[in-house]
């Protein structure tokens, strides 16, 4: 990677992945651009960067050319739940952003990550120990456009030789930028209630296990993927990778350990309920760890401890 395009920077994994790969490949070989975001003028002060929605493939043509772009990372999506809200725009931004990336790439010879995510499986998946390669049938538009965008990833791969990978991300834990709109949303929004209010009201019942991630691991992961040696990638269009996998109670209990008068209700919201239920409880991500050496160094202990350091600094601070 030289000249890196990030597409949708503005949002959880964009924000924390643009500084992450400007301090490897240089300040001026990372292009930040998005649609009219809140984060737009923070990206725009500390590199290049260019407005742009997705969509508009003249202008993605445009940048790719201008800068010399010879890998993309397209970002751009409408999360599990509120995917549900409205499908349709659902289906034509995540997919229509990909579509694009991927066409841009091919006429200019661009590697292309795109993440997948746990919400390509559904609830026929095999849930515990979720293989690699299994049955996929999400229940989800979400899930529906990444197991998509994963069969179109490996036919650009096979087909026209774009150099597609991706990873199927598990709920990504953050302090800089909230994620919106997922279903595992909530693993991240107790550590500001706990640090704020003292007192969280959980959407997902105890006993509710989804896959999750502290995002140093995946930005390490986007990178390693992406300096892979090709002849090693037996897989591209996704790679399962976790970290740790929890429930509701297993969070809280950490949490608690560390703030000791914390307090957890819960109020299950039926939609997320059912997603998370037609999702694995646990991924098997040998193939990842085999091909390209994927290997998370942290786990709830280890990212609860930081978490609640940095997101205490951020409340101190009057940023919340
Ligand atoms: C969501 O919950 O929709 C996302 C995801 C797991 O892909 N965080």
């Amino acid at each position: 990677m030289k000249n890196i395009l990030i597409v949708g920077a503005g949002g959880q994994i964009g924000s924390e992945l643009v500084p992450y790969l400007q301090n490897i490949y240089g300040k001026n070989n990372v292009v930040a651009t998005d649609i009219n975001c809140s984060a737009c003028n923070k990206l725009a002060e500390n590199g290049p960067f260019e407005e742009l929605d997705a969509l508009d493939a003249n202008k993605y043509a445009e940048i790719v050319k201008k800068y010399k772009i010879d890998t993309i990372f397209n970002l751009v999506a409408l999360l599990s739940a509120t995917g549900e809200k409205n499908p349709q725009l659902a289906w034509k931004i995540n997919m229509g952003a990909l579509l694009n990336s991927l066409e841009i790439a091919r006429e200019n010879k661009c590697a292309v990550f795109t993440p997948s995510s746990i919400g390509a499986f559904g609830a026929s998946s095999p849930l515990d120990n979720t293989p690699q390669d299994t049955v996929m049938r999400p229940s989800t538009i979400y899930g529906v456009c990444k197991v998509t965008g994963e069969m179109l990833s490996d036919y650009y791969y096979t087909r026209f030789g774009v150099d597609t990978r991706s990873v199927r991300f598990p709920g990504i834990i953050s302090n800089l930028t909230l994620p919106g709109g997922g279903t595992t949303d909530y693993a991240v929004e107790i550590y500001y209630a706990a640090i704020k209010e003292k007192k969280f009201t959980c959407p997902l019942p105890a006993g509710t296990f989804l896959d999750m991630m502290y995002m140093p691991d995946a930005l390490e992961a986007c990178v390693q993927l992406m300096e892979a040696d090709p002849s090693k990638l037996k897989h591209r269009n996704s790679f399962n990778i976790t970290a740790m996998s929890f429930d509701p109670a297993k969070i809280y209990e950490a949490i608690k350990k560390r703030i000791p008068d914390f307090t957890m209700d819960y109020n299950v919201e039926p939609v997320k309920k059912a997603i998370a239920d037609s999702w694995p409880n646990s991924m098997d991500d040998s193939c990842a760890r085999a091909e390209w050496g994927w290997n998370p160094k942290w786990n709830l202990e280890t990212m609860t401890d930081d978490m609640l350091k940095v997101v205490g600094d951020k409340f101190k601070k009057g940023l919340f």
